[in-house]
């Protein structure tokens, strides 16, 4: 029970299971973690697909040939798991070149290499399957008001992202991007924050088609949004391209925990919106195992991952399915809710001509209806804790 399959969809960075512990305060306390190691780890604990920054994979700065031999190991480590690769994504908030950020950087020659970092990871990308291209400007923002003209910034964001849609166009890529938002850490304040700011953003791209988002569960709970409803907005928009799940307890740092760790009554109704609103996409975790866990820590840390969502997944549908949940939820009025405010055909004509929508309407009665919502979220936090 509980045991993952590939059928779940649950994929995992490279940079996940393989984060030494380095922090703002402390050295590293695990070592390096192969990534051909973590692709045969991740595959027996029951995962689907492995994502990765190019940097995770190739060192930064290694030669032509060293890169080709690593991919190609890591090609057969695919090959013999079966692990897929459904999202590749791009570094560019590490190396010092950065600090100032990647499409955003007041430097030009910054930007045009930041470009050109990017275009070469989406032919690695296509070359490995991969569906979505994430892009997380975790450098793209300031500490201070006067460092960035933030307009300025995001025409040089719109053309960046144009340039990359261009590119994949052209060469014909089955490839889509996600913009995961972010409020801060590791800039005082980031560029397109939240994911409404990315949804506003990406109408204004010159092929909106091709963009969507990548929320993750810790950086919304970051700028004290509630995640579930972020979700639901970017499914009703059509952009839920990916999905980062972890934990996060509430405004803090970044803190990556494990799935389900954190807010838990978040995570039922993040877990309950993805499986009834027909999500098909990978259930990525982007967390860190904490620093104080050894490689052992490490792997009970990612089969959490997956089992947490699987139990939330379970109480969930118990939840959906119980009649007594049924029967709250009417009482909660949900279905009037899903019913369109108009008539079939009406206007605001009609609507005028309606006497009992105000003339006749008893708006003191109405405000004495409770909404019976309290009992309906008991029933929820019953099957959360298991014993309904
Ligand atoms: C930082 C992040 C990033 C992105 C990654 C793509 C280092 O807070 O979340 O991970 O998730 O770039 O998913
Ligand atoms: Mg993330
Ligand atoms: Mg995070
Ligand atoms: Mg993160």
């Amino acid at each position: 029970k509980y045991q993952p399959t590939p059928e779940d969809k649950f994929s995992f960075g490279l940079w996940t299971v393989g984060w030494q512990g380095r922090d703002p305060f402390g050295e590293a306390t695990r070592p390096e973690l192969d990534p051909v190691e973590s692709v045969n780890r991740l595959a027996e604990l029951g995962a689907w697909g492995v994502t990765f920054h190019d940097d995770d994979l190739v060192p930064f700065g290694a030669s032509a040939t060293e890169r080709d031999g690593v991919i190609k190991r890591f090609r057969q480590a695919l090959d013999a798991t079966g692990l897929v690769v459904p999202m590749v994504t791009t570094n560019l908030f590490t190396h010092p070149v950065f600090k100032d950020g990647g499409f955003t950087a007041n430097d030009r020659d910054v930007r045009r290499y930041a470009l050109r970092k990017v275009l070469r990871n989406i032919d690695l990308a296509a070359e490995l399957g991969a569906k979505t291209f994430v892009a997380w400007g975790g450098r793209e923002g300031a500490e201070s008001g006067g460092a960035k003209d933030v307009r300025a910034a995001l025409d040089r964001f719109k053309e960046g992202f144009d340039l990359l849609a261009d590119y994949v166009v052209s060469k014909g890529y089955d490839l889509r991007f996600a913009i995961e938002p972010k409020p801060n850490e590791p800039r005082g304040d980031i560029l397109l924050p939240t994911v409404g700011h990315a949804l506003a953003f990406i109408d204004r791209l010159e092929r909106p088609e091709l963009f969507g988002v990548n929320p993750e569960v810790g950086h919304e709970q970051m700028a004290g949004l509630n995640f579930p409803h972020g979700i639901a907005q970017a499914l009703w928009s059509g952009k839920l391209f990916h999905i980062d799940l972890n934990g996060q307890t509430g405004i803090k740092y970044d803190q990556d925990l494990r799935f389900g760790a954190g807010d838990l009554r978040s995570a039922f109704w993040l877990v309950d919106l993805l499986e009834t609103a027909g999500y098909e996409g990978p259930r990525h975790f982007d967390f860190k195992p904490p620093r104080t866990e050894d490689f052992d820590g490490v792997w009970a840390s990612a089969a959490g991952c997956m089992r947490n969502y699987l139990i939330l997944k379970e109480r969930a549908a118990a939840f959906r399915a119980d009649p007594a949940v049924q029967e709250a939820l009417r009482a909660a009025r949900l279905d009037e809710l899903a019913r369109p405010t108009l008539n079939e055909g009406e206007g605001f004509e009609e609507l005028l001509a309606d006497r009992s929508a105000f003339e006749e309407f008893d708006p003191e009665a109405a405000a004495a209806r409770g909404m019976a919502f309290e009992a309906l979220d008991q029933l929820a936090m019953d099957h959360l804790l298991g014993v309904r």
